[in-house]
């Protein structure tokens, strides 16, 4: 469903004044408003397919109503949240949880709604009905080069589809690994996997990229095969100059330190992606930003300062997208808060005086240093994200207006109450 454009018009109108109110007030003080508000306006987060109906967890999943029931609805959804926000104008695709049918016709639709093909993501962690071979013990990884082949070509059926769709990137996450000592040669599960990806990436387009997404834990709990961002930067130096290591926030151990990894990615050149989430004990996949904004700050701190050290486009050098999912919130208003969170760290980041820190870091005033991070980091950007929105023709207050219009009630309305949109 689509919102008329006079209902966004008569929203902003009742929250106009307030709104130029904040404004105003932030913007006295802060002379690079308006480029901070322009390089707001451009950043895209892409929408990960699977987000849109609720997750679930391990032991038990609560439908909410209203999901989307095809690869089409899932399309509609995120241009809803693309009108809202302005900021959602990408989606990125598990395969085959959500296989394109018809290549062109839904690359037209999403066309229609401002929404372009982001990273496509394999999935060799799961059996599939009527697959040949079992991933139970690996895939890329495995003892048996069949089973390695069908990995493979599983992800060249993948690059396939993203091509149909005008993507330009692929991320790899294998969840292989092995649960027990003495189960890998950790040698040869590295170099199988290894071998693999090379077969894929010899299949990759000129100019697509590929994603190595490492993650230390789950579902194996000795060892994983592309553990950690070293193993990642390990396979994507020896893969070649096409690629990256991708940053997922919930697949570290407990109290890494991600932005430094983040800033020595970004060094060498082989930072190509993030999956923003948010977690308190392990892969939570929860809403980005609401458990440890703080941790996020300075990671989008390392993330501006490093790319514009690199002379990096924000927008469009790194593949920016969320993936979480869960039980107990209606999934859009929790995109719509996730993609806000991004946005407000993004905002604070730029206000981090760059000139000041370092100088401070260079004269060892480690005081000085915190408090400019934390002025930054205490400074209500809000307003900044809000009029982003409102000059490129979006919703002063999305959560407000989609509740407003009740938005979800007409979803149950048109999809029934009894929906579970495919995914994990
Ligand atoms: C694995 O935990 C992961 O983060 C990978 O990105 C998958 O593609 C995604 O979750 C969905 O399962
Ligand atoms: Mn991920
Ligand atoms: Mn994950």
């Amino acid at each position: 469903m689509q919102l008329e454009k006079y209902k966004i018009d008569q929203h902003n109108e009742t929250l106009s004044a307030a709104h130029k109110r904040k404004f105003a007030a932030l913007t006295a003080d802060l002379p690079h408003a308006e480029t901070i508000v322009k390089k707001l306006a451009d950043f895209q987060v892409a929408i990960p397919s699977w987000a849109l109906g609720t997750g679930g967890t391990r032991f038990a999943r609560f439908a909410g109503g209203g999901e989307p029931r095809s690869l089409e609805e899932k399309i509609e959804d995120i241009g809803l949240l693309h009108q809202l926000n302005r900021s959602s104008g990408a989606i990125s695709l598990h395969i085959p949880w959500d296989i394109p049918k018809n290549g062109a016709a839904i690359k037209a639709l999403a066309a229609q709604h401002g929404i372009r093909f982001d990273a496509m993501n394999s999935n060799t962690f799961q059996d599939q009905p009527g697959q040949k071979l079992s991933y139970k013990f690996g895939s890329m990884q495995h003892v048996d080069k069949a089973v390695r082949r069908q990995a493979v070509e599983h992800n060249l059926e993948v690059i396939e589809h993203g091509v149909a769709l005008g993507s330009q990137s692929l991320t790899v996450w294998l969840s292989d690994g092995s649960c027990f000592p003495g189960q890998l040669n950790f040698r040869k599960a590295f170099q199988n996997t290894l071998e693999s990806l090379q077969e894929v990436y010899a299949a990759l387009p000129a100019t697509w990229k590929m994603f190595v997404e490492y993650k230390a834990f789950e579902p194996n709990f000795y060892s994983t095969t592309v553990g950690d961002w070293g193993q990642s930067l390990l396979y994507a130096t020896k893969l070649g100059p096409k690629a990256y290591t991708l940053v997922d926030l919930g697949h570290h151990l407990p109290n890494a330190n991600i932005e430094q990894i983040v800033a020595l990615l970004l060094m060498e050149g082989k930072l190509g992606g993030f999956h923003f989430n948010d977690s308190k004990y392990g892969d939570d996949d929860l809403t980005v930003g609401s458990i440890k904004p703080y941790q996020l700050f300075l990671i989008f701190n390392e993330l501006v300062e490093g790319m514009d050290a690199r002379g990096m486009d924000h927008t469009t050098d790194l593949g920016w997208m969320i993936d979480a999912s869960h039980n107990v919130k209606d999934p859009l208003e929790d995109l719509l808060q996730s993609v806000e969170a991004i946005l407000i760290t993004y905002a604070q980041a730029l206000l981090v005086d760059r000139a000041a820190l370092q100088s401070a870091q260079q004269n060892n005033d480690v005081v000085r240093a915190q408090e400019i991070l934390q002025n930054a980091f205490r400074t209500d950007v809000r307003p900044l994200v809000a009029e982003a929105r409102l000059r490129t023709g979006g919703a002063l207050d999305p959560i407000q207006l989609f509740r407003d219009q009740q938005v979800r009630e007409q979803l149950v309305k048109q999809r029934g109450l009894k929906t579970i949109a495919t995914g994990l």
